[in-house]
């Protein structure tokens, strides 16, 4: 069995890297390899498919594919594994990401991707983690830790909120 838990960070163009790094540095808080590539299921097809078909064998836990405009890159390699496959739809057109967030949350009954909010990159490892969790138990334990300085975050943030709300 394989015993790193790894993730594979897909995505289609270069120029979705400033948001995807987000969802890199998620995996890695969470002790998650991540494997990052660009690969497009429209200008590099063949290398989608293969990817996606060697991924499971190549000790990869979870695809997670982030794309922008006729964004079927995370359908397509969902199309060729049983991994699980994330998909992040990329702000990267004039309508503002939803054409890639129904491109690819409109996946035809059989093939599923799990797709985050429009440029989601931190959900997208979060996500990925929580599956993982279920695998490598020492991922659990991290999780519950985030979310509890989140709630420590929020409990501050209403301190200050009330604070400020009863000096007006
Ligand atoms: C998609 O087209 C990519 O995922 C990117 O979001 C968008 C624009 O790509 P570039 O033209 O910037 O390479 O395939």
């Amino acid at each position: 069995m394989n015993q790193t838990p790894r993730a594979a960070v897909i995505m289609g163009s270069d120029s979705d890297f400033p948001v995807v790094k987000k969802c890199v540095a998620m995996l890695k808080k969470f002790g998650i390899e991540a494997d990052v590539h660009v690969i497009s299921a429209h200008r590099t097809p063949e290398a989608a498919a293969d990817y996606a078909k060697s991924a499971h064998e190549a000790g990869i836990d979870v695809i997670i594919a982030a794309a922008g405009k006729a964004a079927h890159l995370a359908g397509v390699l969902a199309a060729f594994t049983t991994l699980p496959v994330i998909g992040i739809p990329m702000k990267s057109s004039t309508m503002d990401g939803l054409d890639s967030l129904l491109s690819m949350v409109q996946m035809p009954k059989g093939i599923p991707v799990a797709t985050v909010a429009i440029d989601g990159a931190d959900n997208a490892g979060i996500l990925a983690a929580q599956m993982l969790a279920l695998k490598y138990p020492e991922i659990a334990p991290r999780l519950a830790q985030f979310k509890a300085d989140m709630a420590a975050e929020v409990a501050k943030k209403d301190e200050a909120i009330a604070a400020e709300a009863a000096a007006l």
